[in-house]
């Protein structure tokens, strides 16, 4: 992406298609020549007028209603306007055209790159790079609940506990440096206790901060999930009644499901792509191998496994065959959760009652009845860090990864600087509290370098 500002930048803001209105935005040195141009006269700062549009060659083409905003109070900082026009591809063309006939050796006007008017928002102080990343997921959001979570960072509380989380490490550092480099009879001692106390705060806000991000990215993928186990324990059958719908074929011969079936189901705000497999079993019938095969494939690559195991035969060494075959599979064992089925049948026919083995990431279930099914849905949720009835004062944020990594990075450098503080090491201290610094303001974009920025843009979508 170019860094030359003398550029004007012109592109369509709304999807390039025949519609009813377009909207297209010039940004730049040259935006009230390429108006006077087009329009005759330049229009009231940030008043929306009506104008006839006229072609380099001097035709009216359209009329439309214009903006203009006198920098630096604009989107970009710069001078900017944005015209409404008949959104025929004609129309825009002959707009596009007559913008770039503008275009002179010193006072260029060309086609902007994907984000770069977000860029020179960014990059004139208008907004941190956290909120130019925001605009960038709104216009991408697919959903109320991830909107909801973008505009809470839109809102500017995020960036303004980041900015007093970075003032107390600036003062801080100050301090610490005066420290280190003049003696105590001159400075006093460091008070460890008040710092500790602190940065505990502060690392508390981080973690519900990093948890509330956590929530928010699971908002934006699909997340898939695969039913597994042997033949015959129910995985059909309860891949039905979590769809609630006739997906799978259900039979009491074993052997029943060869394909992968996968059918989508909104669970508390989540997309969940549910994927029922063959059952395991070995076999010589060569279709029935691949099919199981593959079923395996998918657990491997899917985010969750619901591993089904039938509730009647259930005892200590079954489940350990099941951990080791999931070891043998490369399927770990932090994403499963072990579904006992079929546990109405279990109970009618177990007169004394055997305890099913406990395990922190089981559920009983039947599938038939219902029965443990609300247990499992509410499981999903929390291995995606939500509930089935998240309400809406529960704080879910949406940053994009790069930040979360840097939050949850901050938090592990000022956990270590708090014990640094308790055994008085000054220097730990100062050198745990210049990284925290440096992972906030990549956040914000305060420090950052051309490169990195040139990336992050570049994802944006073209008129942003
Ligand atoms: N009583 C009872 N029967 C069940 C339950 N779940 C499944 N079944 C029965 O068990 C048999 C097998 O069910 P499926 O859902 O087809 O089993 P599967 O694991 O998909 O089997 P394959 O596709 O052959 O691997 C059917 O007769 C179901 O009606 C349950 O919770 N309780
Ligand atoms: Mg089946």
């Amino acid at each position: 992406m170019s860094g030359l500002v003398n550029d004007t930048i012109i592109a369509l803001a709304s999807a390039p298609v025949a519609s009813a209105l377009a909207i297209f935005r010039v940004s730049g040195p040259s935006t009230k020549r390429i108006l006077k141009n087009i329009i005759g006269f330049l229009p009231a700062n940030r008043v929306s007028t009506l104008a006839k549009f006229r072609s380099s060659n001097n035709k009216i083409f359209d009329k439309g209603l214009v903006v203009f905003f006198h920098g630096p109070k604009s989107f970009t900082g710069e001078d900017l306007c944005e015209f409404q026009v008949h959104g025929g591809l004609g129309v825009i063309k002959i707009l596009m055209d007559t913008c770039l006939s503008q275009s002179f050796p010193n006072n260029i006007v060309r086609f902007a790159e994907p984000g770069e008017f977000s860029k020179r928002a960014y990059l004139n102080g208008k907004m941190c790079l956290h909120e130019a990343e925001a605009i960038s997921d709104l216009i991408n959001a697919e959903s109320e609940a991830k909107v909801d979570a973008i505009n809470k960072i839109l809102d500017q509380s995020f960036g303004k506990a980041i900015l007093l989380l970075s003032d107390f490490i600036i003062d801080t550092r100050a301090e610490l440096e005066a420290r280190i480099n003049f003696s105590e009879d001159e400075t006093g001692f460091f008070q460890a206790a008040p710092f500790v106390k602190n940065v505990e705060k502060k690392l508390d806000w981080l973690k519900d901060t990093i948890e509330a991000a956590q929530k928010g990215e699971a908002l934006s993928h699909k997340h898939a999930i695969a039913i597994i186990g042997n033949t015959n324990v129910g995985k059909s059958t309860l891949m039905n009644r979590l769809l609630e719908k006739d997906v799978s074929i259900i039979h009491k011969l074993a052997g029943t499901t060869r394909d992968i079936i996968r059918s989508t189901l909104i669970l508390g705000n989540l997309q969940i792509e549910f994927f029922d497999t063959a059952g395991i079993r070995d076999t010589k019938n060569e279709v029935e191998a691949e099919g199981i095969r593959r079923g395996l494939l998918k657990a491997q690559t899917s985010n969750l496994v619901l591993f089904c195991i039938n509730t009647e035969g259930l005892n200590n060494s079954k489940l350990q065959e099941a951990q080791e075959f999931l070891l043998s599979q490369q399927i770990a064992e932090q994403k499963v959760i072990f579904v006992f089925t079929k546990v109405d049948l279990y109970r009618e026919r177990t007169a004394e009652k055997r305890s099913i083995p406990h395990l922190k990431n089981a559920v009983s279930i039947s599938a038939k009845t219902g029965e443990g099914i609300i247990e499992l849905r509410e499981m999903l949720l929390r291995h995606f860090h939500l509930s089935e009835n998240q309400d809406n004062d529960t704080e879910i944020i949406f940053l994009k990864k790069r930040s979360v990594d840097n939050l949850v990075e901050c938090h592990r450098i000022l956990t270590a600087c708090v014990e640094n503080a308790k055994t008085n090491s000054l220097d730990l201290v100062a050198e745990d509290l210049r990284l925290a610094q440096v992972m906030l303001s990549e956040i914000t974009g305060k420090i950052s370098n051309e490169q990195v920025l040139g990336k992050i843009f570049s994802k944006f979508c073209i008129g942003k």
